[in-house]
């Protein structure tokens, strides 16, 4: 018998994928697995996307929703968005040739909260999951599934769907087995408890996924390897940030705002984040822990220099040599890494009761500390907001990130307004360029300005942000809370749309 698939009911399944994707009708939705590129399905996208080319060329039409974890990769969400497969996509995305189609408007993109899209999908907000695409690592006897290399939102696809389709990928490490914390406890309110969980060591569920052998429709066999996308050398740009981001949590433990070991971080996705990563390894810190989403090369770092003792996340999203490194010391590694579903690495009742640092990267900001990490030019949209908002409002302390500029110094990330708002206000704490640091906890409005004009925009642009304010303020003395200009408040994107400059 074949050695990953050893359940008897489940190994009589195993067809091709162009088999398997027969089960998949027009308009169905289709709950897929991936998270940043890891454990997304290997085959039978492509082989979807065949299909639907070849039911087009006959003249009919053929457009799934997909619904995943978080982003895929070229040949998941790639291959459809090039066969025009897709007509609704949710949670997010960051494949060059979906983003396209979502900007052209042929893609319904819902930008929903990573920890919103489980439970929306069970509270019935999305409408009947027709089928779930899971990649796994392994099916046992029993017919309990070894997840791979990311979690996501697999236990509600396969919970929720009406059929399953499974791809087992020889190319996962078999080891990956005992890595995994996947947890049955949520229930639907007015039923739901609290979730036991409160150190980002513990576990609190089952080392597998479970599903309804009955279900599942084709088992399809794979041996490839996952997205591992590169990450962008260290730059002065980020190792600046990173130094004053460190400089920062030192200066608030010796405030005894923190413990030494600090509290549990949590760093986004992009090569900021991980330059931030980077910045910690050179640190003094010790000892510390991760609750976060991405477990990226600069945590496989921390954890092999000692700065960091454990990492909870949903997902790796690794460089070639990062899984290289990975599968390399796989032993040496079991017991400091837990992949959990993303309800629970991105519960707000997690993120506050472990009181996270977050750390995440964005689009701009605006001397209010309104932030957009989504959207350039006020419309086209970039990513998506992932689990930036799970993780910022519910944060102990939140940081955002970002150069002070973007192409080439032609676009200040510090402008009047934003152009889209993800981030209020209310929710932001600290941002950093590599300029510096503004700390807007306490500050209203004003000085918030201030602050964030002094420290953080780029000199090029500083006069003119001061200017905008003072003409802001001098506009109405008596509506001074948050002044504004609102003929130019949104100026300096049009200019650069018109101009190619801000
Ligand atoms: O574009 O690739 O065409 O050059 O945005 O910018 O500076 O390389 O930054 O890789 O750290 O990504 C916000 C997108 C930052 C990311 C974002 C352009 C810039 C470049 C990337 P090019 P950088 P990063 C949990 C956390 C939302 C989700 C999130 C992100 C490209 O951090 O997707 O936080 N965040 N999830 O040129 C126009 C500006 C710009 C700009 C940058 N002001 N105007 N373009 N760019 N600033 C993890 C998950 O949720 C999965």
């Amino acid at each position: 018998m074949n050695a990953r698939i050893t359940c008897p009911v489940l190994g009589t399944k195993v067809v091709s994928a162009e088999e398997a994707v027969a089960h998949i009708r027009p308009g169905d939705r289709v709950g897929m697995s991936g998270f940043t590129g890891a454990g997304y399905p290997k085959a039978v996208p492509r082989a979807l996307a065949d299909r639907v080319r070849a039911a087009r060329a006959r003249g009919e039409e053929f457009r799934i929703d997909l619904w995943t974890g978080a982003s895929t990769a070229p040949d998941a969400d790639g291959v459809l968005a090039e066969a025009h497969a897709i007509g609704r996509r949710l949670p997010y995305n960051s494949d060059p040739t979906l983003r396209r189609e979502i900007n052209s408007g042929e893609v319904e993109y819902l930008d929903v909260h990573l920890s919103h899209s489980a439970q929306h999908m069970w509270f019935g907000f999305y409408g009947n999951l027709d089928v779930a695409v899971v990649e796994v690592t392994a099916i046992l006897p029993d017919g309990r599934l070894v997840p791979s290399s990311s979690v996501g939102n697999n236990k509600t696809w396969l919970d929720q769907a009406d059929k399953v389709i499974l791809e087992v990928n020889h190319w996962q490490p078999r080891e990956l087995e005992g890595f995994h914390d996947v947890y049955y406890g949520t229930a639907l309110p007015p039923y739901r408890q609290p979730i036991e969980l409160t150190d980002p060591t513990q576990r609190i569920g089952d080392q597998y996924l479970r599903v309804d052998p009955r279900k599942v429709v084709a088992v399809v066999e794979t041996h490839s390897p996952d997205r591992n996308a590169a990450f962008s050398p260290l730059d002065e740009t980020s190792i600046k940030i990173a130094e004053h981001l460190v400089d920062f949590l030192q200066a608030e433990v010796a405030a005894d705002r923190m413990p030494k070991e600090l509290l549990p971080i949590q760093s986004g996705v992009g090569n900021v984040a991980n330059a931030v990563l980077a910045g910690l390894s050179r640190s003094t810190f010790s000892g510390l822990a991760a609750f976060t989403e991405v477990l990226q090369d600069g945590m496989l770092d921390l954890l092999d220099d000692g700065t960091l003792d454990f990492a909870s996340a949903t997902s790796f999203g690794l460089s070639d040599a990062g899984v290289k490194r990975f599968m390399d010391n796989i032993a040496d590694y079991k017991g400091k890494i837990l992949l959990r579903t993303e309800e629970i690495s991105n519960h707000p009742e997690l993120i506050r009761r472990l009181g996270l640092i977050c750390m995440n990267g964005m689009i701009e900001a605006d001397i209010y500390g309104n932030v957009n990490s989504t959207h350039v030019m006020g419309s086209s949209i970039m990513n998506g907001i992932g689990g930036s908002g799970d993780f910022a409002r519910n944060a102990y302390l939140n940081f955002f990130v970002s150069p002070s500029t973007a192409k080439g110094g032609a676009i200040s990330a510090i402008v009047p307004m934003v152009s889209h708002v993800d981030h209020t206000e209310h929710d932001v704490m600290v941002i950093v360029t590599e300029q510096g640091l503004a700390d807007l906890r306490g500050l209203s409005p004003r000085k918030r300005a201030r602050a964030i004009i002094e420290n953080a925009a780029h000199p090029d642009y500083r006069d003119a942000l001061r200017d905008y304010v003072e003409r802001a303020e001098a506009a109405r003395p008596n509506a001074l809370h948050t002044p504004h200009l609102l003929d130019e408040a949104l100026s300096w994107h049009q200019r650069f749309l018109e101009t190619g400059h801000m």
